[in-house]
């Protein structure tokens, strides 16, 4: 009897330095966030404010992110995700279209999908957080680039991907901007695209100086380009020549705004993009939202939210206005992100 018991013991002790120990505890709802490409400290800010909100409502956060901007490398990321079985995945699109199929697969697996900053198509999202409203992002930038040029003259977009909806939206809104009757003495000369990658950016930079000596303003609407264009006007010593502004991380642009290559800039705070994103995601998860116009819910430490129609027929989160980046209160913000 002695032996027998013993014996079972041992057994038991054995089981239970083998089983992993989250087979005892319940296991947690992983939440998932995909952004575009690693390397872009804008993007690990999001995913930063992302982990935030998830964590400190108990669950696990996922940070993923391909190597390059592209939406095959995102769809073997969501691939993988689906087969974890996450309860939620928020995507930051490369491509409007090209994630479709497989987004549509993950909801199909019982998988709530949204995006975020960079949306993809409401036929495989139930919302969009969305980080500004993105009519008001293009005017604002041409305003901003009209008043650098004094009225008239050549611009460029130096942009991201040529797949990106978010600065495709932006540049939209630019377009249809520059149609109004007070902007007719400001010229396009050309959308180029860095990826979001800093030396493609820089190079593309330079392409713009080389092919247009006129140019007055580049408009980047990322942070990526316009760090990479700032850096390119400062060593170039074109600070008064080519006016640079856009949408840039006030930790990576004090420099050029201080040395008055920027004069000035717009942007709004990604981790409170991201920590929003987290609210969404459990939000839906939990069923408090579906994610249609109307639909209410409160995200922690920003406050509550109702979701609203979208600009492309679907829904959106709207985080808040852009904000305004000066010599005159970068010194402050240069230090939060
Ligand atoms: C870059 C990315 C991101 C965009 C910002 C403004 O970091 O393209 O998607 O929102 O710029």
């Amino acid at each position: 009897m002695k032996r027998t018991i013993t014996v079972v013991a041992l057994v038991l002790l054995a089981l239970a330095l083998v089983i992993p120990s989250s087979v005892f505890a319940a296991e947690k709802a992983k939440y998932a966030i995909v952004f575009k490409n690693t390397g872009n400290p804008y993007g690990e800010k999001q995913m930063e404010g992302f982990k935030v909100g998830i964590e400190e409502q108990g669950f696990e956060a996922i940070l993923r992110a391909p190597d390059l901007p592209t939406a095959e490398a995102q769809i073997q990321i969501i691939e993988q995700l689906i087969a974890q079985k996450v309860a939620a995945i928020c995507i930051v699109g490369n491509d409007y279209d090209a994630l479709v199929p497989v987004l549509k697969k993950a909801s199909s697996a019982g998988i709530k999908v949204f995006s975020l900053d960079s949306s993809v198509n409401p036929q495989a999202r139930l919302t969009h957080v969305n980080q500004a409203d993105s009519e008001k992002i293009g005017q604002t930038l041409i305003k901003a680039a009209s008043d650098m040029a004094g009225g008239k003259g050549e611009i460029a977009i130096l942009s991201a991907t040529s797949q990106a909806s978010n600065q495709n939206i932006w540049i939209d809104f630019m377009k249809k901007e520059l149609a109004k009757p007070e902007y007719k003495d400001l010229k396009l000369v050309k959308i180029a695209y860095g990826d979001d990658l800093r030396d493609k950016s820089v190079s593309e930079t330079e392409g713009l100086l080389r092919s247009y000596p006129n140019l007055k303003v580049i408009i980047a609407p990322t942070t990526v380009g316009i760090a990479a264009a700032g850096k390119v006007l400062t060593d170039k010593g074109l600070k008064g020549k080519v006016f640079l502004t856009g949408l840039g991380l006030p930790s990576e642009m004090a420099e050029y705004i201080n040395n008055g290559v920027c004069p000035y800039m717009f942007l709004w705070n990604p981790i409170d993009v991201g920590y929003l994103g987290s609210y969404v995601g459990t939000a839906l998860v939990s069923g408090k939202i579906t994610g249609k116009v109307g639909d209410k819910f409160s995200a922690g430490r920003l406050g509550n939210y109702t979701i609203t129609k979208a600009p492309d027929g679907g829904t959106e989160v709207l985080l808040g206005p852009p904000f305004k980046f000066d010599k005159s209160n970068i010194e402050d913000w240069k230090k939060v992100y």
